[in-house]
């Protein structure tokens, strides 16, 4: 991790004359504040929209992909690594992977890609032609030869500091745990971002790694993305380049997938564009993971079920150099959340007490995995807990139907936590109708109920 932290800090040296090097047009609109189409993987409107569902197989297809996406973390004694990857994060899957699909437009001419939104990695990348390995792939692979805007990055430039020169030519390589990978060039691209009306701010010169080498050990034609939009806080993310552009703040809403009846689809906002400012927004800071330095990690003091506190110690969540255990991560890429192990067998105790007495509800012992609780239910049980992590001055209350899965053709119900060695991670499905906003300046992340919806 020492390589990677000098890699940062290096980084931010050169982050001045990196964002000098964007420039944004738009003379009808101001360039601060943009918001893109976020779509859910099996929304009618994602093109690997897999077909109708059952609720059945909304929930078993979201815990087959959350249980592959984190069995790595599982794995892993961060302090004792063989692997080396530069980046620490699951796998780069399709099928295993990720949930939520950004709609980019770029390049002349315009082309659409679909890329993956990720809080959890730093770098953009897109599959390109011509390719070496390309990953099989549902869509058009993106061509940068018919792009008159495409632009390689030279050696020279500061962008190129973090990867390899190999024949002049300025090429990056990401490993990610697990053993998938992308290589490629460092390159740049204009970005266009189409506004309500119909205009469009263009973002010339965005850096992004435009990968002729893709290994994704779980690829097939079906199921496809071309690449992943990095959020964290690296230096040469998405969002740190936009950087001052966008006040260096994004947010999204994540909409409920298994409620078929909603538009499944909401935006992912940047700078101004967030738009509330209510009195209702509670804010947490951001805290340091040693281990995962770009990563989006909150301070966790204890966990309440049905306002019921468990008291835990407040060290519990927090990270521990000693061990390398503990670490509270808000994540858009994993499905489920983790609890670290040691706290869950107490939260499934509380919520094993708050449903005895309900003498007809009965605990199967044989749960979809990796979930340890559920119940057989009869038909309309109406009584489930909320959920509330108490953040260091702010409570995050997860309604009921976030945090168990309620099959009601099946009868039963399954708790949406699950246990994780060291580390915990707050999912996609406890962050349903939560606007999340992700402050880098500010050094905040603030949430708000909100119907994601009616996002607009
Ligand atoms: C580190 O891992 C190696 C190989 O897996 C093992 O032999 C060694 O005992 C481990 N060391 C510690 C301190 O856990
Ligand atoms: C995937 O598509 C390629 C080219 O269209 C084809 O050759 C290959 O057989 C397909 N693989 C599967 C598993 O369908
Ligand atoms: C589905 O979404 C609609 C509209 O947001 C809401 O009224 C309804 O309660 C939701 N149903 C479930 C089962 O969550
Ligand atoms: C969070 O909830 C606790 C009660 O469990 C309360 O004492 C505290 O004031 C709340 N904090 C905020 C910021 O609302
Ligand atoms: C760059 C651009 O789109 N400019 C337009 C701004 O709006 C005026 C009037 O609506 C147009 O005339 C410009 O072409």
């Amino acid at each position: 991790m020492d390589s990677l932290q000098s890699l940062v800090a290096l980084f931010s040296i050169h982050l001045l004359v990196l964002l000098s090097y964007l420039h944004f047009t738009s003379s009808n609109k101001t360039a601060t504040t943009f918001s893109l189409k976020l779509i859910h993987r099996d929304s009618p409107e994602s093109p690997i929209y897999p077909g109708p569902m059952t609720f059945r197989e909304r929930v078993e297809r979201y815990r087959k992909i959350s249980d592959s996406r984190v069995s790595h973390w599982k794995q892993i004694n961060m302090h004792n690594r063989t692997e080396q990857p530069n980046i620490m994060r699951p796998r780069v899957t399709t099928d295993d992977g990720y949930l939520y699909l950004v709609e980019l437009e770029m390049g002349d001419p315009l082309k659409t890609v679909y890329v993956v939104m990720d809080t959890g990695s730093g770098i953009t990348w897109i599959q390109c032609l011509p390719c070496q390995e390309c990953s099989p792939q549902k869509f058009e692979i993106y061509d940068p030869r018919n792009s008159k805007t495409f632009k390689k990055i030279p050696c020279n430039s500061p962008i190129c500091y973090s990867f390899k020169c190999i024949d002049q030519q300025c090429m990056y390589s990401l490993h990610y745990l697990g053993g998938d990978s992308t290589e490629g060039y460092a390159a740049s691209e204009t970005i266009h971002i189409k506004d309500e009306q119909g205009l469009y701010t263009h973002i010339a010169d965005v850096f992004f790694g435009c990968s002729i080498k893709t290994h994704i050990a779980s690829a097939d034609n079906s199921s496809l993305e071309t690449g992943i939009m990095g959020l964290d806080t690296n230096p040469l993310s998405f969002i740190s380049q936009l950087g001052s552009f966008v006040l260096r703040r994004f947010s999204y809403c994540l909409v409920n997938p298994t409620n078929s009846s909603t538009p499944l689809f909401s935006y992912l906002k940047f700078g101004d564009d967030i738009g509330f400012i209510g009195g209702a927004v509670q804010k947490t800071p951001f805290t340091k993971h040693p281990d995962f330095p770009n990563g989006y990690f909150v301070n966790l003091l204890d966990i309440s079920v049905d306002n019921k506190r468990l008291n835990f110690p407040p060290d519990t969540f927090t990270f521990k150099p000693d061990t390398g255990e503990g670490g509270f991560l808000i994540d858009s890429g994993t499905v489920l959340t983790y609890i670290q192990d040691t706290a869950y067998s107490k939260l499934e105790e509380e919520i094993v007490r708050y449903f005895s007495p309900y003498k007809d509800l009965v605990r199967n012992q044989d749960c979809s995995p990796p979930s340890k609780l559920c119940y057989d239910a009869p038909m309309g049980f109406p009584l489930f807990p909320t959920i509330t992590y108490h953040f260091q001055g702010a409570n995050l209350t997860i309604a009921p139907e976030n945090s168990f899965e309620v099959d009601y053709e099946e009868k039963s119900f399954i708790l949406s936590i699950a246990p994780l060695p060291r580390l915990s991670i707050l999912g996609a499905y406890q962050q349903h109708n939560i606007r999340s906003i992700f402050d880098i300046d500010s050094n905040v992340f603030a949430f708000v109920p909100d119907d994601c919806s009616k996002d607009e």
